[in-house]
Order: C-alpha cells, then structure tokens, then sequence
C-alpha cells in the first residue's frame, strides 16, 4: 500500500531551515530562498556564487540522468562533504543524496546522519584512528554526542544513554542493515567493542581478571561465531551465512554484565556444497593452515591430502586465525578436551565429503564404494567415533518400517550422496548450535544481576543470485520484516502522530510493503502456508504441482509474478528492495529438511562424547510418522523465531544503520554510483530523509513541558502553573495556551522581532502545539 497525502507548509518549513543551516553549517540556500538564487551563505552570513553542476548535452545513461537532476539546482559542489545530515541537502533527491554521500566518501568522510538513519560507507580498508579508545572516549564523554561528527559511536552512545532513560530506563535495539558486504558485521564488532570499552565496570577496570571474565569473553564470542558461520562468498570474503542477535546485558548502574545471543537460519547446506568459486565455513581453513603437525596427523589433515568440500577459491584472512579461535575457545571456558572432540568432528566431516560411491554390481545390492572412498570411510567413522560397517550401511540403505516389520531397502547412487550430505550437515548445524549454546552460558548474567539490554541486530542483507531457493526466501522474507519495522516504528508512527495531534502536514509517500509480506505469510494461502501443506503431504515432492498451486490461489496478488518464458517451475516475488525469482525445484525438500532416523541413530551412539551429547535427547525412532503433520517445517522455525524476535525488537527503541557497499568488488576507496543509488532505493533513504527533514524529533506532553520551562517564563501566572494540579490534570486547551505562550516568549528571545514580524510563520515550523503535545525541532532545544 502506498500512503501519499498532501504536504502542509513544505515551502515555508524548508526555507526556514535552510535559513537556520546557514548560521549553524554551511549549506545550501533553496532556490525559493527570498535572499538570493544564486548564491548559498558561507557559514558566516556572506554569499558567494554556487557553481552550475552537469554539462549541457544530455546523453542517455543512468550516470547523466543523474547529473541531468542535479542540473536543475544550485548545488555548492565544494562544499558537498560537508553535510553532516542529509536532511539538509537541499533538494533531497536521490542524486543528491548520492553526490553528497560521494564527495563525503572522496574525502574520507564515511558516516552521514540521514535524519534518525546513519548511513555507513565501507571504505574496503582500515582507516586508522577511525574507532580507537581516544575516539570511544571523545564520544563517550560528550555533552552533546549528536552534535559531535557522524560516527557509529553517536548511535551507540546515543543507545546507551536512552537505556539509562530518566524516568524509566528503556531497553534499546540498534538495527544494522545493508546487502552483503556492506559492513553490518564489521559495525556490530564495532559496537559490541565500544560497549565492553565504556560500560565496563569500575570494579572491572581495576582487576585485569575480571575485565577477562566479562567485557573479553563477550567480545570473544566473535572470533568462533565468525569461525563457524562465516565463509568467503563472491561478495564477501568474511560473509555471515547466518543472522545474528545480541543483547548485551547492563546492571542498575549501566555496567556491562553479560550477555546472550540468539541465531538465525545457519546457511548449513554449505558444508557439503559450496557455489561456484566460494568457500566453506572458514574454521576448516583454520584447521588446515594452523594445527600443528600431530593434530594434522590425527584429524588426518596430513600434507598434500586434499578433500572435495573445501574448494581453495580466494584465500582470505580469517583462515590465518586458527589461533585465535581456539584461544578464544578456551576463554569462554571450551576445555581442551572438549575443543579436541569438536576438531575431530569437523575433521571426520571433510573426510565424509571425500567418501562416493559407485553402482552395485546387481540392482538389488547397496551401491559400493567408490576407488579411494574406503579410506575416507574409515577415517570419516574413527573421527565420529562410529563404526564404519555401520556408518556405510546408514549411508547406503533405508530401513523401511511397515508395520511392526522393517525392510531394508538399498538407496540409488544419487540418495547415497544425499544421505552423506545430510549427515553432514546435520552434524555441523548442531555443533554450531552447541557452540552457540555455550557461549550463552559462558556470557550471560544470572536474570538477577541484569536489568536493561542493549541488543545489536546483524542479520543477512538482502539476497538476489542467479538462482534462489527456499534460503533466499527466508533470507528476503527477514529483510521485508525488518523493512516493515523501520516503516511502522519510525515513518508511519511519526506521521500517524501528527496527523492525531492535528498538526497540519503532508504525508511522505512511502513504500508500506505489506503486500509482500501478506504474500509470503498470508494465512491460509501464502506462499508459506502453502509450501508448509505440501510439504507435510506425505507423496513425492512435486515442484510443477506446487508451481500450479501458487498460480491457482495467488495468481491475483500484485506482488507475485511469472515469467512466460521460463523453463522451470518458478515464481517472482516483488520485494521492497526489488523482484527475485525462485526456483521450486527443491524447495519442499529444503523445507521438511528430512534426517534419516538410522543417521540419528548412529550419531547418538557415537564414542564422540560431544555427538553423542548434541543428538542424545533427539527422536530417532524409525516408526516416527516422516513427512506427516508432525513435521515442524524450515519455514515454520524461522517464521517463529523471526517472530519472536520482532516481539523483542517492538519493545525496545531502536536505531538504525544503513550500510552501504560502495562497489561491487570490495575495492577500497572507489564508489560506483549506480551500486549505491540501487541501495539508497532499496532501503528508502529518500523518503527517511523527507519525513525527518520536515519533522519535530522531540514532543512533549502539555504538562511536562510546563513542568520542565514553565519555571523561566516571565509570566507569573505560568510559573503558578507549574506547581498547580491543574498541570497535570488542567485541560488541553488551557495548557495549550499556556504552551504556545512559552513558545512565543521562547522564540522572540531567540530572535528578536522576528516572530512578531512574520507573524508567527516561523513559530509554526520550528514548534507546533497538537492536541496534547508540543512538538519541536533539534534547533528548538
Ligand atoms: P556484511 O556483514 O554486511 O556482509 P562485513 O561487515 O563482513 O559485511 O564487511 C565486509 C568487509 O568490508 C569487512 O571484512 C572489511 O574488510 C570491510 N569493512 C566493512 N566495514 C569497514 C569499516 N568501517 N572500515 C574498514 N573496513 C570495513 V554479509 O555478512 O556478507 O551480509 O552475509
Ligand atoms: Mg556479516
């Protein structure tokens, strides 16, 4: 849905802030300015000629429309890098928010407030000095932080104060979003590293042992989360292939305790196939380059042994940090026996990956294995501490249960390599879910010595390959979720509240992406609803019926489409950040995420202690219903949690980053402006930067205002107010008067003459009395 209504006093509003950026920074003048059109003030209340951007001739690339836009207004050129928020450009359109944001880039310049958005360029290199402890303190110590340059540390800092809230601390959410590669990892470490720096505990500081036991182990959970789910992409040599949430846990007196994190959706179908040209999860790297000389020997790792699941695309630093995770291990208290029972499991799932088959001599016979595959077997059962007669025959035949008997039936050449891709991927998935429970055990505090949060949001950006599947869908459908967060709390919140305080203003059109989201979750048919009852169908996964189904019950719906053209079973999906077509193939499958009971079975016996731990309590009885109703499908789990997790965020304040990829191929210090115009449109920075230009980030109630000020007014009958019980419980339309009064008084002396002369036109567009509250500008207070 898109809500468009008509803008107030747009004219009048801008002018006068343009008028208020003159004193304070050295921006632009309107072309409507009374002052003058041709020149923009220098900060000091002089003007001087603006140049012309964009050359006459107008060819027909995307680059020149883009200057062709920019044409049509006096822009300073030199002065570009200077707008530390982009509410103050003047227009603001996409092209320039995009030539402010270059500038800034090509003067080093990477953070830019976009009203209540940061924007975050990656500069693809480190920059000295940009988040040392001086520049953590600088903020920290700040009277006003959001006066100071832009920086992460503004919104952490800001964060942290807001918890600390006067009346009523309140829990805070900052939101890190962009597409792969933009740095929303790189920011959380960012943040997570300047919370352990300035809420660490006095106590803390003193004792070198215990900054050990809070402030590092919860950094410490970085290097083996990033270890175990990070991977070199195509677009990211450190990419998360899982989403991420972390609360760090703040006592009465805002000191850093601990902390939990919850995950989302591991990508674990990489362990057993890696897409062209990418890598596997970077700790089997690790392993290889940095275990000594016996642990190779005995995770048979040994020199020139080369396995099929670790392709050797691009080198990439983290696979240099196997000590570094192992030390971090051993911090948050992994023993070194147990440390070695996880290496063996990661080492027996490379030799899986080395074991295939070959076709039986006679069709009713299990299929063989294949030339060098015994070895791998054997390796692959003594690392997983499981017999190896056993593990070949779990991989090679299905145990049929048909009543109270049971049939063994040899599986096809193909569902062996299915059976071993599954059983590694569910090993490494509940490894990485064991880890990710001991780390919480290790960082959190006891409910008792806890009483506010600050969570950090690092989820997958938006995804759009060649071919996408169910990981896709899920990975978009969060994204549209949080999209929808961002809209409701922030642009449709603030405008929903003016329009119910009566403040004459114009609706920013923006794009509501409910749509999408009734298309992906709608009950009873979705597309989710629908996957799931196919999916729990007990009958052969069919994609061309699944495919016919969409069309039947979805074939009206304005953000679903097909293309004619298509040879496969498919269908597109219209999200906020652009359409992405789906493959079906597959897909069901994915989503009832099938493990053979007989691969239960065996891995809860294993000698491993830890396998045996991580599958103890699992169902492994071969009677179980497979594929009935029972079936918790991929998609249900994390629509629920995904669920839960809009719950937390709902009840927190949040604050948003937008990261920004400045070019395709990560190169330092080089912006290409289509990339980034795509994602300034993608995540709707325009429209951000409309409704916070144009609007009143402070409002107070009646009362509270008269409560706070009354007491400087030059009216005695307004000082009486403040201690009268007419402030609290006086009607509107009194304290109102009383309100606009203050205002008056405020901005005469702010500046003098002026309200009475333009008749109070400036009054109402920096303060606005509603019904009930008193809204205000920054400049205001
Ligand atoms: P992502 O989290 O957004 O992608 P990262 O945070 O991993 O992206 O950033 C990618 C790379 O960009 C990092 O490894 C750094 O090399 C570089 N980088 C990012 N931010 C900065 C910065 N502020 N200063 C210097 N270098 C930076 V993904 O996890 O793929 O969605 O799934
Ligand atoms: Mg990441």
């Amino acid at each position: 849905m898109d809500v468009c209504l008509v803008r107030g006093n747009q004219g009048l509003f801008l002018n006068v802030l343009h008028d208020l950026n003159c004193q304070r920074f050295p921006a632009p003048k309107s072309m409507n300015s009374k002052k003058s059109k041709r020149g923009v003030t220098d900060g000091h209340g002089s003007f001087k000629k603006v140049k012309k951007v964009g050359k006459a001739s107008p060819p027909p690339s995307l680059n020149d429309s883009l200057e062709g836009d920019l044409r049509a207004f006096l822009i300073d050129e030199d002065q570009l890098h200077t707008y530390d928020d982009l509410t103050k450009v003047n227009p603001v359109t996409p092209t320039t928010v995009l030539k402010c944001l270059q500038a800034r880039y090509r003067a080093q310049v990477f953070y830019t407030h976009a009203g209540c958005t940061l924007v975050a360029l990656n500069p693809f290199q480190p920059i000295p000095d940009l988040y040392s402890l001086d520049v953590m303190r600088e903020y920290h110590s700040a009277p006003q932080p959001q006066e100071a340059k832009p920086h992460i540390f503004i919104v952490a800092e800001e964060a942290y104060r807001n918890v600390q809230g006067q009346l009523e601390p309140v829990n805070q959410s900052l939101v890190v979003s962009g597409e792969s590669g933009a740095g929303k990892t790189w920011t959380s470490r960012c943040l997570m590293k300047y919370y352990a720096t300035v809420a660490a505990s006095s106590s803390v500081l003193k004792s070198q042992d215990a900054v050990d036991r809070i402030e590092k182990r919860v950094l410490d959970s970085n290097p083996i989360m990033e270890a175990f789910g990070n991977a070199c992409t195509l677009r990211n040599h450190n990419s998360s292939r899982f989403g991420k949430y972390i609360q760090l846990q703040l006592d009465r007196s805002h000191f850093l305790v601990g902390a939990s994190v919850q995950t989302y959706l591991l990508e674990k179908t990489r362990v057993a196939c890696q897409p062209a040209n990418e890598r596997n999860f970077h700790i089997f790297y690790q392993m290889m380059k940095g275990a000594s000389s016996e642990q190779k020997k005995e995770w048979k790792m040994g020199h020139g042994q080369s396995f099929n699941w670790l392709p050797k695309a691009q080198k990439t630093l983290e696979e240099d940090c196997f000590q570094e995770t192992v030390e971090a291990m051993s911090h948050l208290g992994i023993k070194s026996d147990k440390q070695a029972e996880i290496f063996r499991i990661l080492a027996g799932i490379l030799q899986l990956g080395n074991i295939t088959f070959d076709p039986p001599a006679k069709e009713s016979k299990p299929c063989v294995l294949e030339g060098q595959s015994k070895e791998s077997l054997q390796g692959a059962a003594g690392l997983l501490g499981v017999p190896a007669e056993e593990l070949q025959a779990c991989l090679a035949v299905r145990t049929l249960v048909a009543g109270k008997q049971s049939i063994l039936k040899p599986c096809s050449l193909s569902d062996c390599g299915v059976r071993r891709d599954c059983l590694a991927k569910v090993v490494y998935a509940h490894l990485f879910e064991w880890l990710t429970s001991f780390i919480n055990r290790s960082i959190c505090a006891d409910n008792s010595a806890w009483c506010n949060f600050i969570g950090l949001l690092d989820v997958y950006g938006f995804e759009c390959f060649q071919r996408n599947n169910l990981e896709q869908l899920c990975i978009n459908y969060a994204n549209e979720k949080l999209q929808q967060h961002f809209v409701a709390h922030y642009l449709r919140a603030q405008q929903e509240e003016y329009v119910s305080e009566g403040l004459e203003w114009s609706f920013v059109r923006y794009q509501d992406n409910q749509s999408c989201l009734d298309l992906i979750e709608g009950n009873p048919t979705g597309v989710f609803p629908l996957l799931n009852e196919e999916s729990r169908l007990n009958r052969a996964s069919d994609a061309g019926k699944f495919g016919a189904r969409l069309q039947k019950e979805l074939g009206d719906h304005g953000s679903i489409s097909w293309d004619k053209f298509s040879q496969e079973p498919h269908f597109s999906v219209t999200h906020y950040a652009g359409p992405v077509s789906y493959q079906i193939q597959g897909m069901m499958e994915k989503n009832k995420d099938p493990v053979p009971p007989e691969i239960i079975a065996l891995l809860q016996a294993s000698a491993n202690p830890l396998l045996g731990q991580v599958f103890g309590d699992q169902e492994a009885d071969s009677k179980a219903p497979q594929g009935l109703s029972k079936v918790v499908t991929v998609v249900a789990k994390f629509k629920n949690s995904l669920e839960s997790l809009m719950k937390i965020l709902h009840s927190t304040t949040p604050h948003y980053t937008r990261c920004i990829k400045p070019n395709p191929d990560c190169k330092p210090l080089t912006f290409h402006k289509r990339e980034v115009i795509m994602q300034l449109e993608a995540c709707g920075i325009v429209e951000t930067i409309h409704i916070s230009a144009a609007g009143f980030p402070i409002r107070i109630p009646f009362s509270g205002f008269i409560q706070r000020y009354g007491l400087i007014s030059s009216s005695s009958q307004i000082k009486q107010l403040v201690h009268s019980k007419d402030v609290e419980h006086g009607h509107n339309d009194r304290l109102r008067t009383a309100v606009d009064a203050m205002v008056r008084e405020a901005l005469s002396h702010r500046s003098p003459g002026k309200v009475d002369r333009e008749e109070g036109e400036e009054h109402g567009t920096l303060v606005h009395c509603g019904r009930t509250k008193v809204f205000l500008t920054q400049y205001m207070v």
